[in-house]
């Protein structure tokens, strides 16, 4: 075999491999999640060879040629997406959700401004990242948080509202267990701070949000909200804004072109199009079970002595649920002792009064893959068996890789539910 058969034969093996691991693990990483088998599909297609830049708000209006299907496929998916978010503007060119958050805040600020956002409770830290590059010159303020009811603290937000006066202030939480007090926050910045763009960062909970399982962060009073889409929304890699404000969705617009990013990576636009379709036939279903199996796995964990983050109130109304580790170990060590029975959850850090060391763990891609609230206890127990070092990590592995050949993939498989098969197949002409 010559050099390059075998380099190409690496990385097949390599993807084969990892596809077949996956397939015996439990994924709970709560900022992932698995496509279903046709928007993974769609994603394969020529416009990943195609530029279609285009400036404002004029979908028509295209820097490139040969970009006539480009044009209806991106305005089918704004049509969509406006739809689903309930929004007059969206935007579908940041190319993750960090680049929508980033585009946002350059939009909005002045050099020497101010802008507040979480820290302590999970924050994404998106303006404190930012300020890593010299360039920058704003100047973060932390969102005083209750560890006790794991939410903002709303009487130390308005001191300090009325002291800094932010330009922009972005609520949301990569540990997003509760609802954030919109409402409250908008009627604050109304009485000491109206300059402050409220802005809601929706990554994680953008599935549960389009299919009304969460707040309406623009119905409570959100100006702006961008989001990552392949979290509970389940589509592809990326990122999005949308917002009821033509001057906003302007301004935003123009920091994602040309200023961020200039090729938006079309070849996404059909597949995600198809996600917002997914989600706008069996999002509701599909919402609801992942809330239910989180309250459901939190629940059975914390029973079993793991101390669950907000015990006194249900431990969670998202998808997310966060295990107070420090009493068996850093977040890192049980992380990796997880990892080795094939369970598969990211290490967080927990406000003090918790006890620092945490695990985050989300129950979406397990809910796509069929997993239901009857499973809860069965996966508890191998949880923190784990955690506790009390069963032999073969033992449980091997039950892992059971219990994921029993999941029925098909109760989610939106592909199946609603297409023929006919409809299915490469879109690639040879
Ligand atoms: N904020 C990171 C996470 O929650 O994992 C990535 O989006």
């Amino acid at each position: 075999m010559n050099s390059f058969a075998q380099e190409l034969n690496f990385f097949r093996s390599e993807l084969i491999q990892e596809s077949q691991w996956r397939s015996e693990c439990l994924n709970l990483i709560a900022s992932e999640n698995t496509t279903s088998p046709l928007v993974s599909e769609l994603l394969a297609n020529d416009l990943s060879h195609r530029y279609g830049d285009y400036r404002g708000l004029d979908l028509q209006d295209r820097k490139y040629r040969g970009c006539r299907f480009v044009v209806t496929i991106e305005e089918k998916a704004h049509e969509l997406g406006k739809k689903l978010f309930a929004a007059r503007f969206v935007d579908l060119r940041p190319l993750s959700g960090h680049v929508a958050g980033i585009a946002a805040i350059m939009a909005l600020t002045e050099p020497g401004d101010s802008v507040m956002e979480l820290d302590e409770g999970g924050g994404h830290r998106l303006n404190q990242k930012l300020s890593l590059c010299s360039l920058t010159r704003l100047k973060t303020v932390h969102i005083p948080f209750d560890a006790s009811r794991f939410n903002i603290d709303l009487q130390r937000t308005e001191e300090l509202l009325r002291k800094e006066k932010p330009r922009v202030l972005i609520l949301g939480s990569s540990q997003f267990l509760f609802p954030h007090p919109v409402r409250q926050i908008r009627e604050t910045i109304g009485r000491v701070s109206p300059a402050t763009v409220l802005v809601y960062d929706a990554s994680h909970v953008l599935g549960l949000i389009a299919v009304k399982h969460f707040q309406q962060p623009l119905e409570e009073g959100a100006d702006l909200v961008f989001a990552s889409t392949h979290k509970t929304l389940g589509g592809p890699q990326g990122g999005l804004v949308f917002t009821n404000r033509a001057d906003l969705a302007k301004k935003v617009g123009e920091a994602i072109y040309p200023a961020i990013v200039t090729n938006h990576h079309l070849n996404r636009l059909p597949a995600l199009a198809v996600a917002f379709l997914e989600m706008l036939a069996h999002g509701e279903r599909y919402a609801s079970e992942v809330v239910a199996n989180a309250k459901a796995l939190a629940c059975e964990i914390h029973r079993r002595g793991i101390p669950v983050v907000a015990a006194n109130s249900g431990h969670t109304q998202s998808h997310t649920f966060l295990l107070q580790a420090a009493e068996f170990g850093t977040g890192r060590e049980l992380s990796e002792r997880l990892e080795n029975v094939n369970i598969i959850a990211g290490e967080c850090k927990l406000p003090a009064s918790l006890g620092t060391e945490g695990i985050r763990m989300g129950s979406q891609e397990m809910t796509r893959y069929g997993m239901t609230r009857s499973e809860a206890p069965e996966i508890a127990e191998l949880i923190v068996g784990a955690l506790r070092q009390e069963v032999s990590e073969n033992r449980i592995k091997s039950k892992i890789k059971q219990l994921r050949r029993s999941l029925n993939r098909n109760r989610f498989d939106f592909s199946l539910q609603e297409c023929n098969p006919e409809l299915q197949g490469p879109v690639t002409v040879p």
